[in-house]
């Protein structure tokens, strides 16, 4: 008989809305499971927004679940004792939701010690020590670090066999161009609440890895690695099946990739799917080099087929600061590029959501260079209108940078050559986010050039200059 597999999405606390986009990792999983032959169910937990204190408190009592069952979903309280129903349950984990897989992990450890368990996903992947030498009542049966498809496949065969330590299995496939799409769920589908021009908007990605370096960044040492566009296709499929099931008149798509207009063959390429599955508007990310390089040979195929907005990291109106991240792979990058490149897609009819941040290492100069930018970026007009009529408008964001493990500005911490830096010591997982409630973030740091208070009154003011609509 198969084993009974249970995927475990945890909560994000911190998070503004967990409903805007689903975490894809488990969804990738489930399907290619299920292409040999097994199946899986997913279990979604949420923060229960109405306890006051499921912000600091990671405890079952203010958790909600959403379980994704074959054929049917239950929304209700948490409630632990459902691990019992399974034997192998594998949990997807990004940092800021590490406090809540270890609180489950315990549980079961504790109550069901035959259930196997698993962890992949972007924690154990940057945090790899930490996890694998957690104490032996949180401890994971499997690690998974890297790619999910064939670890989880020989945990669920039986061809690997748990030990009395945490068993790390890591698979880095060169090519990830035969797996097949994520599985798409509609009574998850229909919870989410994203829009772009004023349409409802789910997102996938097309590739994993970024071909540039900024320092900050852990996908900045990762390799670019393509899904094929066959899959690309039966996702945008199955996602505007659902959007219509919904009643979705009109729909919307968001590519997530780390960098998602490349080129412009790239981009006429992703057009042409977006076209051909019908949907109205569409979003994704690119870099102000490659606007500044390509112009409208990158734009037009996008705009044409009903692109209006382009995420793009600006990071900073410092130069100073721009040129310690290293946005272009050694190259110099400037500030005024970064302007250029906004407002030649807003003359193009596109919208820019850019993202800066905030520095430990900045005065008052950078910051008052990076809140200039953001004010010439805010108030300068995008030559169309979104799907309500209205004028689309540019959108800011504000976060302060977080140095998570395996980017460069973590290293030069430990170094001690980040400038007027110093992170904290063996950090709470649970506070490595640098955007959620309030548009506030974690603050990680012992030491920075000016105090928190300073860079948080700056971080309010830009993100209150942020449009209302997107
Ligand atoms: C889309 C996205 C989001 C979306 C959706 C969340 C999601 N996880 O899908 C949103 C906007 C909500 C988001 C939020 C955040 N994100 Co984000 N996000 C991404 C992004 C661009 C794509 C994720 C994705 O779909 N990947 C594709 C799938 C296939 O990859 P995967 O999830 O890693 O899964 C593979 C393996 O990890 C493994 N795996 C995953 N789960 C499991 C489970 C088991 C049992 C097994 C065996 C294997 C396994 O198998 C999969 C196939 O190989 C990634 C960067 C990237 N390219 O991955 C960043 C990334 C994951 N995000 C990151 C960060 C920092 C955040 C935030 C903290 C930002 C913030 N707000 O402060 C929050 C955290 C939210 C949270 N959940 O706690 C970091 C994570 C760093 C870390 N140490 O965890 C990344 C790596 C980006 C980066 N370079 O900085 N994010
Ligand atoms: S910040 Fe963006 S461009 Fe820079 S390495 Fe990360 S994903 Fe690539």
């Amino acid at each position: 008989m198969n084993p009974r597999i249970l995927f475990v999405k945890p909560a994000d606390r911190f998070l503004e809305n967990e409903f805007s986009y689903q975490q894809l990792g488990p969804h990738y999983l489930q399907s290619y499971l299920q292409q040999h032959g097994y199946e899986s169910d997913i279990l979604i937990c949420y923060a229960d927004r109405s306890k006051n204190n499921y912000e600091e408190v990671v405890a079952f009592e203010n958790l909600r679940m959403l379980l994704l069952k074959n054929g049917s979903t239950i929304d209700a309280e948490m409630n632990p004792e459902i691990f019992s129903d399974y034997d192998i349950v594998g949990f997807s984990v990004m940092s800021p939701q590490a406090p809540d897989a270890y609180l489950m992990s315990r549980y079961i450890n504790l109550h069901y010690p035959n259930v196997t368990t698993v962890i992949g996903g972007s924690h154990p992947r940057y945090y790899l020590s930490s996890v694998q030498n957690l104490p032996r009542e949180i401890r994971f049966n499997f690690v998974v670090p890297q790619d999910g498809w064939l670890p989880m496949l020989q945990i669920v065969r039986g061809d690997v066999t748990k030990k009395s330590y945490s068993v790390v299995l890591t698979d880095s496939q060169k090519k990830i161009d035969t797996y097949p799409a994520p599985t798409r769920n509609k009574a998850l589908m229909e919870r989410l609440s994203y829009e772009i021009s004023g349409l409802p908007a789910f997102h996938t990605i097309t590739a994993l890895g970024c071909p540039f370096t900024c320092n900050f960044c852990e996908s900045g040492r990762e390799n670019t690695r393509i899904f094929s566009k066959e899959m690309v296709n039966e996702d945008l499929a199955n996602m505007a099946r659902i959007h219509e099931e919904l009643g979705n008149s009109k729909k919307a798509l968001m590519f997530f990739d780390d960098v998602g207009l490349l080129n412009p063959s790239q981009v006429e390429s992703l057009a042409m799917l977006v076209s051909n599955n019908g949907f109205d508007a569409w979003r994704a990310f690119t870099h102000a080099y490659l606007i500044n390089r390509f112009k409208e040979k990158l734009l037009i195929p996008f705009v044409t087929t009903g692109g209006k907005r382009i995420g793009v990291g600006l990071e900073t109106g410092s130069q100073k600061t721009l040129d310690l991240i290293n946005k272009r792979n050694g190259k110099k990058q400037f500030v005024e590029e970064h302007l250029e490149a906004v407002f030649i897609a807003n003359e193009n009819g596109i919208a820019v959501d850019t993202f800066t941040m905030i520095f430990p290492w900045e005065d008052e100069s950078d910051l008052d260079a990076t809140t200039s930018m953001i004010e010439a970026i805010i108030s300068h007009p995008v030559n169309a209108v979104d799907h309500l009529g209205r004028p689309l408008r540019n959108y800011v964001d504000s976060t302060i940078m977080s140095p998570y493990q395996g980017t460069n500005f973590y290293d030069m911490a430990m170094l001690g050559t980040l400038p007027f830096t110093k992170i904290k010591p063996n950090i709470d997982p649970g506070t490595l986010w640098y955007k959620g409630h309030g548009g506030g973030s974690g603050w990680p740091y012992l030491e920075t050039r000016l105090p928190r208070e300073v860079y948080e009154d700056v971080q309010k003011y830009r993100n209150s200059l942020r449009s209302e609509y997107r």
